[in-house]
């Protein structure tokens, strides 16, 4: 077992056993963006809008979602590039956790609100077909048939209660009942090509991207009634934000639209010099971000509805996906002011660390009794601590200092690391290096 793979597991556990009790601030968020040629799936910080890491999943890495609570990423190898499988993802790791494969392979998956059961829908001979996994065993339990054709993106109501798929080959939308896992009919999904699908926060009113027709289809979700149609040039994906006020309209054209959903109409168009396709909105309603091809990714204020930054790609970006940060990184100084940073593990004196106030982040929120550090972490707790301007740029930072022989530092290790959490419940982690000396 190597010792990366051992430190991620051990700080995936801290945190795992730091959420119970803690509810997370929702104030970082991260996100997720698939590369079907690199076969990627990277990660962008959504407080720096910076790249902070990437993992390669596999060829054909397209559709990416995210469990309710971000601890998984399922990405789709997509049948038309890849193997059609899909790769779980551990965020916090950043690793492969498993893989599901599909006994046909995958073009589109979708996760229920719930996160309980995931759809991979795929084409089989004579038609389509829905896989349905259960999360919790990744286990294969329904596998929904008598779809007409290519089994194409999908979406939930937001109560869970139906499945909607598009089928861009018969221009329809199926309804899929998720409790029984059968197929209950279809209607005309309001243009040619139907693409993407979403529907409004209050599950009223289902959104169809229809691209070949350059068309936006309004219907009544729970009548499955047309309302209106609007012209959007080569309409691709949709996102509405989380108070369902506007809907975004990525294209292959190279502008974003943005609709107004109480009057359905486009009330802007937003340039972004490219084609776009995936997008998603934060949690908190306030960017976009739009996976625009070579453009790179594009961030959106919803606010005044312009490109506020772009982060760019070597490679043109497929999906997006974003969830919730679950923990910030803190810059940490062992040694304050010194360096290298030396430690004897057979000291039997104290290893002073502080964290550092920059960056947004304030050391003084930091609640001292949670934090650990050391090898993983999660060993030493702090036996004295104090607010000094210790790097002395003119604000306060936390020092603390902890018994060495706690860490669980050994000999030739070359980094350390500490883990805490916040009086507003953020967790925090942060990392520096060392080298061991008295070891001889
Ligand atoms: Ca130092
Ligand atoms: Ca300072």
């Amino acid at each position: 077992m190597s010792m990366r793979f051992q430190k991620t597991t051990v700080l995936f556990l801290a945190i795992l056993t730091l959420l119970t009790g803690w509810q997370l601030a929702e104030a970082q968020y991260w996100v997720y963006v698939t590369n079907s040629v690199e076969g990627s799936l990277r990660v962008v910080d959504s407080a720096t809008n910076q790249k902070i890491s990437s993992l390669i999943v596999g060829a054909g890495a397209f559709d990416v979602v995210l469990s309710p609570d971000s601890i998984r990423a399922y990405v789709l190898l997509t049948a038309d590039y890849g193997s059609g499988d899909v790769q779980i993802v551990k965020t916090l790791t950043n690793t492969v956790q498993s893989t599901i494969v599909p006994p046909t392979p995958g073009r589109s998956i979708i996760l229920s609100p719930n996160g309980q059961r995931l759809y991979v829908s795929s084409r089989v001979s004579g038609g389509g077909a829905v896989y349905v996994y259960d999360t919790s065993t990744n286990g294969l339990v329904a596998t929904i048939t008598g779809l007409r054709d290519t089994a194409g993106p999908g979406v939930f109501l937001p109560n869970g209660s139906r499945l909607y798929i598009g089928d861009g080959n018969a221009h329809i939308i199926q309804v899929i009942d998720p409790v029984t896992n059968t197929l209950l009919g279809s209607f005309p999904s309001g243009g040619v090509e139907p693409h993407g699908l979403a529907v409004t926060p209050t599950g009223d009113t289902l959104y169809v991207a229809n691209s070949n027709s350059s068309q936006l289809a309004v219907f009544d979700s729970n009548t499955q009634v047309l309302r209106t149609t609007l012209s959007i040039p080569t309409a691709n994906f949709v996102a509405i934000t989380p108070d369902g006020k506007k809907a975004y309209v990525t294209s292959s054209s190279s502008s974003v639209s943005v609709v107004d959903t109480l009057t359905n109409t486009v009330q802007q168009t937003i340039s972004l010099g490219s084609g776009s396709t995936g997008i998603a909105i934060t949690p908190n309603g306030a960017f976009a971000y739009v996976a625009a091809g070579l453009g790179g990714l594009k961030v959106i204020n919803t606010a005044h509805d312009t490109v506020v930054a772009t982060v760019p790609f070597d490679q043109g970006l497929d999906r997006v996906a974003i969830g919730v940060a679950l923990f910030q990184t803190v810059k940490i100084d062992i040694h304050p002011g010194s360096f290298p940073n030396s430690i004897n593990p057979r000291s039997n004196g104290v290893t002073p660390v502080a964290i550092l106030t920059q960056g947004g982040f304030d050391a003084r929120t930091v609640d001292v009794k949670t934090v650990r550090f050391g090898r993983f972490g999660t060993e030493a707790a702090a036996v004295q601590s104090a607010l000094e301007d210790v790097d002395r740029d003119g604000d306060l930072d936390l020092i603390l200092y902890f018994r060495t022989q706690e860490t669980g530092i050994q000999c030739g290790d070359t980094s350390a690391m500490l883990i805490g959490v916040t009086l507003s419940s953020q967790i925090i982690e942060g990392s520096d290096s060392i080298v061991t000396v008295g070891c001889q």
